[in-house]
């Protein structure tokens, strides 16, 4: 039967714009690590991204997109599973798999500035974020924080996409520490911010995003239009990972 949330837990999203939840990992949390090491390892040609960044340990591995087509285990977890049940229940008709990244946020990895997912995702309006922590998410490691209850529309945002620095100051933030295998659920809406990695262990966090079924099937619109801005886009100060500036990594 598939997994669909209680009144209280559909009351909690409803209210803070997010959902913190222990049972939906199908697999042990260490055959999902084997699969990220598996899928940071990949190499030559291939549709999934990899993005790198400058760490004060040198370069390193910040994130991999597009990797469900190759991997049966993450094409399993993202749209056959107890999580995106539980996406389609919150979204009120069947999820689909807009996109998904793994964030590696290594040892001295760098944090992401304060920001709302949706102006990073043209064509759809109704969007649910999703974490599922590969690592424990800890302060020490740059889990999330986040600003509950603000997830009704769209904060004024800075040139990059990011939140205003008068809306940061406004908002109460609060830290979300992950398990390694509980999943988040959180808003499109949801401001989140994150620190860089000042402990000693890596941070990874799988995050799939998904749109109702009534809004398309929008995936390969979404990396054709990745990789159009990308092609198009000019080196700044931080390494470019999506379509908004809020990765706050050094380039390469
Ligand atoms: O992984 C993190 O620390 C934050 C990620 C994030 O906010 C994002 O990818 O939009």
């Amino acid at each position: 039967m598939a997994r669909t949330l209680s009144a209280a837990e559909h009351g909690h999203y409803g209210e803070h714009g997010w959902l913190l939840l222990d049972d939906l990992l199908e697999v042990d949390v260490d055959r999902l690590q084997h699969e990220v090491d598996a899928i940071a390892s990949w190499s030559g040609d291939g549709e999934w991204l990899h993005h790198h960044e400058l760490t004060d340990e040198g370069p390193k591995l910040a994130r991999t997109e597009n990797f469900t087509p190759r991997s049966a285990l993450m094409a399993h977890l993202l749209t056959d599973s107890a999580i995106s049940e539980v996406a389609s229940d919150l979204l009120g008709e069947p999820a689909l798999l807009y996109k998904e990244k793994i964030n590696y946020k290594l040892v001295g990895g760098a944090g992401f500035s304060p920001h709302q997912d949706k102006p990073a995702y043209p064509f759809v309006e109704q969007v649910l974020s999703v974490m599922v922590a590969v690592d424990d998410a800890t302060e020490a490691n740059g889990c999330l924080f986040v600003a509950s209850g603000q997830h009704h529309h769209l904060l004024d945002q800075d040139e990059r996409g990011c939140l205003t620095a008068a809306v940061v100051d406004e908002l109460i933030w609060e830290p979300v520490e992950l398990r390694a295998g509980q999943t988040l659920f959180f808003s499109a809406l949801t401001p989140h911010r994150s620190g860089p990695n000042r402990s000693t262990k890596d941070r990874r966090a799988l995050y799939p995003t998904y749109n109702g079924q009534s809004e398309g099937d929008l995936r390969a619109a979404y990396y054709a239009e990745k990789a159009e801005q990308f092609a198009r886009a000019a080196q700044g100060d931080r390494v470019q990972l999506s379509l908004i500036g809020d990765f706050e990594g050094r380039p390469l």
